[in-house]
């Protein structure tokens, strides 16, 4: 029952875009020793929903939903250190939202979860270009290549991606580079379609699909 109400507090807190009530609660919660993946779930993953909701019926403007994206971040800097696992080798995924998108809190849950993986994650940012992702690639020598995309105009933008990389060279197939996309306006079929490698709906089956790739090759325990 308490657990409900720290729930039903951090949803309220980050509808309202109270940055500093959002953290202070999840910290009390913590204290008293609640889970994280819940209090991430089900406190911060389900107010974004209800935003988006109340921005289709257009009860909800962009300054609030700024706001409450706003108290969402603060939430997750709190949470974030509960999610790093330790292992002897970590898997390196380089992670980033393509071009002319600026949609970041999908990507920074996926990199949460596959951070809880095992995973090292290096998160390059918003609006990446197909030639700072090949720098990055070049630069970072990471295991996977993860892109997340929340409008239908960028989507096209992953395609673009994995053809640069074939281009110059730096993946053939997934031996050399494993490519991942999701986010909300990906299928499953696109990314077959455009030749990535993984996909995943959201963010903890991202964690899992790719945890469960590298554990077919040995390569995670
Ligand atoms: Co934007 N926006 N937005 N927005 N925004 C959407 C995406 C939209 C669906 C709203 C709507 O109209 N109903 C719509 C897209 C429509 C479409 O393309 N079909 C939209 C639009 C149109 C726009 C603008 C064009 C609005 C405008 O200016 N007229 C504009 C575009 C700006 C740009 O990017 N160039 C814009 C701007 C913004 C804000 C800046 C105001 C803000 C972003 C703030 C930020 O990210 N820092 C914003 C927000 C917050 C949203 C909504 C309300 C919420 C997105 C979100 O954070 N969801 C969204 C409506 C909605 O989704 N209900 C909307 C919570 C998050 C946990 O979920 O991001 O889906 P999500 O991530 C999930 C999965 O998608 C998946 O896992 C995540 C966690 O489970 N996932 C992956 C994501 N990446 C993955 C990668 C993977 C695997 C899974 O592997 C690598």
């Amino acid at each position: 029952m308490v657990e409900l109400d720290y729930i039903a507090q951090i949803r309220s807190l980050v509808m309202a875009g109270k940055a500093e009530g959002v953290q202070r609660v999840i910290k009390n919660a913590l204290k008293e020793g609640y889970d994280p993946k819940t209090l991430l779930q089900e406190g911060l993953m389900t107010s974004m929903e209800s935003v988006g909701t109340k921005l289709i019926n257009n009860t909800f403007w962009i300054p609030e939903v700024l706001l409450s994206s706003r108290a969402m971040h603060a939430g997750l800097h709190v949470l974030r250190p509960c999610f790093k696992a330790e292992k002897a080798k970590k898997l390196r995924v380089v992670i980033g939202t393509v071009a002319g998108d600026l949609h970041d809190i999908g990507k920074k849950l996926v990199s949460i979860m596959l951070e809880a993986k095992g995973f090292e994650v290096i998160d390059i940012g918003i609006d990446v270009t197909h030639e700072y992702f090949a720098r990055a690639v070049r630069h970072y020598q990471p295991q996977v290549l993860a892109m997340s995309s929340l409008l239908t105009t960028t989507m096209l933008e992953m395609e673009r991606v994995i053809k640069y990389l074939e281009q110059v060279g730096l993946r053939k197939d997934s031996e050399d580079l494993v490519v991942m996309v999701g986010g909300r306006p990906v299928t499953e079929e696109y990314a077959e379609e455009i030749g990535a490698d993984l996909y995943a709906k959201d963010a903890s089956e991202a964690a899992h699909v790719a945890a469960d790739y590298f554990r077919e090759q040995c390569l995670v325990s």
